[in-house]
């Protein structure tokens, strides 16, 4: 039983001391859901191998009364196996499933792209002896391309992320979480990833009326403001300049049999109108 109620959390830190990394954050969100303290060990991105005791070169990196646990889902994984009677993370398999595949199409489409746009503040907010460390890995990462050619035309790119982040905003405008009616681990591994954005971000990335910012503003004020730490940047306030896209969807679903559920002919009298013509109103 981990001493005290306290879990040791390796942390991945900029300068200021916010939380970098989407791996970290929703491991710092799995111990608070199990109800535990953090026992912070801060630090940046080098010297990972040493503050570990030589256990590991990435983080998250847990130690529970001597034992010590690496990696974000086999952190989540053990948590709940350990502590069984404290709120659930995962749950069901098929939580896991679900999560890592909605996980991974926000990689593809929002860190892919804003890492590309905030590559230079991931530096410029590292501690200054991780600076060099962060250029050499990260210009390898990209292809041997220079920090400042990759962050080159990121004001173009940066609207174009918003309407591809319809699906969760589809999601979300059903449930109150994506763990129904409480956040549960899939909620904290894609809020890791606008969490992380904002340790990142020197302008906003979101519009002000982005239809997400109602999840996103209570997850990050979860567990007393986990997410409201100094070194955080606002994510709404994004400018759009002529001929950017329109950032979202602004009328119904057209799908709406995804979103509407099927109670008998009166629910789908109206699409049915409109699908065979018949009963439809003629245009004013
Ligand atoms: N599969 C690991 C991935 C962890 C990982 O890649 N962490 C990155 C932070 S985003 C790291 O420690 N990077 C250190 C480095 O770049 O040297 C997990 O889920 O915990």
């Amino acid at each position: 039983m981990a001493k005290d109620n306290k879990i040791t959390f390796f942390d991945l830190n900029h300068e200021s001391g916010c939380t970098t990394s989407p791996f970290v954050w929703a491991t710092k969100y799995a111990i608070k859901h199990k109800g535990f303290d953090l026992d912070v060990v801060p630090g940046g991105f080098t010297g990972i191998l040493e503050r570990t005791g030589g256990r590991s070169e990435r983080l998250p990196v847990i130690c529970d009364d001597g034992e010590y646990i690496l990696d974000s889902w086999l952190i989540a994984e053990y948590l709940d196996a350990k502590y069984p009677d404290r709120p659930t993370l995962i749950g069901d398999p098929s939580v896991k499933v679900l999560a890592q595949f909605l996980e991974t199409w926000l990689w593809k489409t929002a860190i892919s792209p804003w890492m590309t746009c905030y590559i230079l503040q991931y530096r410029s907010r590292a501690f200054p002896h991780d600076h060099a460390y962060i250029t050499e890995s990260r210009e390898r990462m990209f292809g041997n391309r220079k920090l400042e050619d990759i962050a080159v035309g990121r004001e173009d790119r940066l609207p174009k992320v918003l309407p591809e982040l319809e699906l969760l905003r589809g999601l979300l405008g059903q449930h109150k979480w994506l763990g129904g009616e409480t956040p549960n681990y899939a909620d904290y591994r894609a809020l890791a990833v606008f969490l992380w954005c904002a340790s990142v971000a020197d302008i906003p990335p979101m519009t002000e009326d982005d239809p997400l910012r109602d999840w996103i503003d209570r997850g990050f004020d979860l567990y007393g403001g986990l997410g409201r730490i100094p070194g955080m940047s606002p994510l709404f306030g994004l400018q759009l300049r002529e001929g950017d896209p329109e950032p979202f969807a602004k009328g119904p679903s057209l799908v709406a049999g995804l979103v509407k559920r099927n109670t008998g002919p009166a629910s789908t009298a109206a699409e049915t109108a409109h699908i065979t013509g018949k009963g439809e109103k003629a245009p004013a």
